[in-house]
C-alpha cells in the first residue's frame, strides 16, 4: 500500500462486508429532526409559488432506465414535462413517427444517467442539453428552444457510457469514457485474454450547431478497467479532465468482490488538448472507422493519480484548481491540486508507470484526505457561490457541507434516504449559485403513499440561504433519480410556435395543398391538422377520410396549421397502432403497410377545442378480393 493512501477497509473479508454495508441501505446517520410548526410554515412560504408565477429555475433530471428526462420546477418542485430521449413514448409519439424512429434507431429503449447542459464560459449557457445512454451506447443532444432531441448516435468500440456525458467549458467536447470495457467493435474475444483484447474506450464527441449533428471525433483505447465518472477541468485546468477508475483488479466475473481487492485506484487525469493535436499529427490507429489514440504506444497527454479504492465521483471545484475524488469503499473525500499535479509531470515525479502512462506520486498530488466523523459512504461533490463542499453519504444518508481549503465539517443535514447525487443550482458551472441542492434519494421507504412493494424514489429539496441546511421540499421521482442539473429559468428561451419552413417538402401549410398522392402501391397522404378537423385532400367529397388498397405502403405527412400557443395536435388510427402529435406549426410523418382490410376510425389524440371530440376520421382499407 503506499503510503499515505487512506488504507479503507482492507482484505477480502472486509471488502465483502464494505460492500454488503454499502448495499444494505443501512441508515446510520443522525434521524431528522421534527420540525416545529413555525419552520413547517416558513418552509412552505419558501417552496410556494403562487399560480401565474414562475419557478426560479429549471431542474433536468434523467429519468434513468425510463430513457426519459424529467423537468421540474424549482423550488415548487412541481414536474412540468417528460421528455423522451432514448425511450418511446406515446404521450408524444416518440418512436413512432418517422423523425423519431430514425432517430432511435434499432433501439425502444434506454438507461439515461447523466445529463449536461451546453457550456460557455463555463456557465450553462441554456442552448442544449446532452445525455447518453448506458445501456446502447448512445449519446444525444436535446434542443432547449423546443425540449426535443435533434440527434442520437450510437458510439461504436465501447460499450456503457456511464461516466458521462461531461461537457468541456466551452462545449468543445463531450466526452463518454465507458463502464464497461470490451473488445474493440465488441468482437468476440475470451475473457482469459482479457487484459490484451479488451478496453475502455474513451469517445470524444464533437456537436455541430450548424447541421445540429452529433459525430465522434477521436476515441481512446484506455486499459480494460471500469471508468465511473468525470468531469472536466475550468479556468486554471481548461484543457483537462478527470475520470475515475474501479476494477483496476481487470476482474472478469464476480466483480462485487474481485473488483475491490486492490487498495487503490487511479484517477485518469488527461489533456485533451494534447489528445487533440496527437491526433491531428496522425498519431492514432484507424479501427472500424475511428481514429483511436493507443496510451502504450501513442504516449504523452494521460497521467494516472493513485486514489483511495473503488472511487465513484470526480468533482472539479468551480474555480478549476482542485479536484475532490469520493471512495464508496473509502470513508473518505481526497482533495487533489491542479497546480500540484502539472508540476509533478513538469518534474517527471511519478512512482510508476501502468499500460504506458505514468503514474503520478500521490504525496506530490494529493492535498488533503477530509473524513467527516461517522460519514460513510461518500459520492458525490456539488458546491456553492462561495466554494464551499456538499458531498452526499450514501450509507450515512446525509449530506454534508464543508471546506475544501481547510477540510473543516460545516454543517451535516440527514435525507431520506440513501443520496446518490446531489446537484446544486448551477451547481456544475464556474459559477454555482448557492441557494439550493436538491439531495437525490435512491431509496424512499414510507415517504410517500404507498404505492405496493416497489417505492418511487425522492428528491429532497434543500434551503442553503440560512445558517444550517434545512431541507423544505421533497418530491417523488420514478424512477431513480440518477443525476441532474438545475439551471437559471430565465436562461431557457423556448418557442411558442415552429416556422413554417418553405424547404420542408412534407409540410403543407395551407388547405389547397393538401393531397393524397397515388404511385402504384404507394400512397402519400400530405395533411394538415387544425382546430377542429384533419384535411387530407381538401378536394375530396370527405376530405378527413383516406382510403387505401390492403397491402398499400402508406405514408402520412401532417402539419399542424394552428400558429397559436399550446394547440397541439394527435393523430392516432383504431387498431393500427399508430399514434403521434404535431405541434404548432410543426411536420410529422409516419409510415405503415396497410395490412389490415376494414373501417378504421382516426382520431386527434390531443385535447385541442371544444370540439375536439369531433376531430376524426375514416381510415378506409378496401380488401384485396
Ligand atoms: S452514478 S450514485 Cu450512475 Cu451518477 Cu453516482
Ligand atoms: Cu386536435 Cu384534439
Amino acid at each position: 500500500m503506499k503510503k499515505g493512501i487512506i488504507p479503507a477497509i482492507t482484505g477480502l473479508v472486509a471488502g465483502v462486508l464494505a460492500s454488503t454495508v454499502f448495499f444494505a441501505q443501512t441508515e446510520v446517520g443522525p434521524r431528522p429532526v421534527a420540525n416545529t410548526s413555525s419552520t413547517v410554515k416558513s418552509n412552505a412560504e419558501k417552496v410556494y409559488v403562487p399560480f401565474g408565477e414562475k419557478d426560479e429555475y429549471y431542474l433536468f433530471a434523467s429519468g434513468g432506465h425510463s430513457g426519459q428526462l424529467f423537468v421540474y420546477g424549482v423550488p415548487s418542485m412541481r414536474h412540468i414535462r417528460t421528455v423522451p430521449i432514448f425511450s418511446q413514448d406515446s404521450a408524444t409519439g416518440y418512436g413512432w413517427s418517422e423523425e423519431s424512429k430514425k432517430l432511435m434507431g434499432n433501439y425502444t429503449w434506454g438507461d439515461f444517467h447523466h445529463p449536461a447542459f451546453s457550456e460557455t464560459k463555463g456557465e450553462y449557457d441554456g442552448k442544449y442539453m446532452f445525455a447518453t445512454d448506458v445501456a446502447n451506447s448512445r449519446a444525444a443532444v436535446m434542443d432547449l428552444k423546443t425540449f426535443t432531441v435533434k440527434d442520437i448516435i450510437e458510439v461504436p468500440n465501447t460499450s456503457g457510457p456511464h461516466c458521462a456525458a461531461f461537457v468541456t467549458d466551452n462545449s468543445e467536447y463531450i466526452f463518454l469514457p465507458t463502464r464497461f470495457s470490451v473488445p474493440l467493435g465488441s468482437a468476440y474475444a475470451s475473457l482469459d485474454e482479457y487484459s490484451q483484447k479488451y478496453y475502455g474506450v474513451m469517445s470524444a464527441v464533437q456537436f455541430d450547431e450548424q447541421k445540429q449533428k452529433l459525430g465522434v471525433s477521436w476515441q481512446v483505447a484506455l486499459p480494460p478497467w471500469s471508468y465511473d465518472l468525470s468531469d472536466a477541468g475550468k479556468g486554471p485546468s481548461h484543457g483537462w479532465g478527470v475520470i475515475t477508475t474501479y476494477n483496476t483488479e481487470e476482474a472478469t466475473t464476480t466483480m462485487e468482490i474481485n473488483a475491490s481487492q486492490a487498495d487503490r485506484d487511479f484517477i485518469v487525469l488527461f489533456n485533451w488538448q494534447e489528445l487533440e493535436k496527437m491526433v491531428a499529427e496522425g498519431n492514432y490507429e484507424e479501427v472500424n472507422g475511428e481514429k483511436i489514440v493507443f496510451p502504450d504506444k501513442n504516449k504523452g497527454g494521460i497521467y494516472l493519480v493513485p486514489v483511495a479504492k473503488s472511487p465513484h465521483g470526480v468533482d472539479v471545484t468551480p474555480d478549476g484548481t482542485r479536484f475532490i475524488a469520493s471512495g464508496k469503499l473509502a470513508p473518505s473525500m481526497t482533495v487533489f491540486s491542479f497546480e500540484k499535479a502539472f508540476k509533478a509531470i513538469e518534474n517527471k515525479d511519478f512512482s510508476g508507470e501502468k499500460y504506458g502512462m505514468p503514474v503520478l506520486n500521490y504525496d506530490s498530488v494529493m492535498e488533503r484526505e477530509v473524513n467527516p466523523e461517522n460519514a460513510l459512504g461518500p459520492l458525490h461533490t456539488q458546491f456553492d457561490d462561495k466554494g464551499m463542499a456538499y458531498t452526499t453519504m450514501f450509507i450515512s444518508s446525509e449530506i454534508v457541507k464543508w471546506d475544501p481549503n481547510t477540510g473543516e465539517t460545516l454543517d451535516r443535514v440527514p435525507v431520506q434516504y440513501s443520496p446518490g447525487h446531489s446537484v446544486a443550482a448551477e451547481g456544475d458551472s464556474a459559477s454555482p449559485d448557492g441557494k439550493y441542492i436538491i439531495a437525490l434519494n435512491k431509496i424512499a421507504k414510507d415517504s410517500y403513499l404507498s404505492v405496493g412493494p416497489s417505492h418511487p424514489e425522492s428528491m429532497q429539496l434543500i434551503d442553503l440561504t440560512g445558517p444550517k441546511m434545512e431541507i423544505i421540499q421533497s418530491a417523488p421521482v420514478n424512477p431513480e433519480p440518477h443525476y441532474a442539473q438545475m439551471i437559471k429559468a430565465d436562461k431557457i428561451k423556448t418557442i411558442t410556435v415552429y416556422d413554417k419552413d418553405p424547404s420542408n417538402p412534407d409540410a403543407v401549410y395551407s388547405q389547397d395543398q393538401t393531397r393524397i398522392e397515388r404511385n402504384g402501391k404507394k400512397v402519400d397522404v400530405y395533411g394538415i391538422a387544425m382546430r377542429s378537423r384533419f384535411i387530407f385532400d381538401a378536394k375530396s367529397e370527405r376530405p378527413d377520410v383516406i382510403e387505401v388498397n390492403e397491402g398499400d405502403e402508406v405514408t402520412i405527412h401532417l402539419t399542424n396549421i394552428d400558429f397559436d400557443q399550446d394547440i397541439t395536435h394527435g393523430f392516432a388510427i383504431n387498431k393500427y397502432d399508430l399514434n403521434f402529435e404535431v405541434q404548432p406549426g410543426q411536420t410529422e410523418t409516419i409510415k405503415f403497410k396497410a395490412d389490415k382490410a376494414g373501417t378504421y376510425p382516426l382520431y386527434c389524440t390531443n385535447f385541442c377545442s371544444a370540439l375536439h371530440q369531433e376531430m376524426n376520421g375514416y381510415l378506409l382499407v378496401k380488401p384485396k378480393n
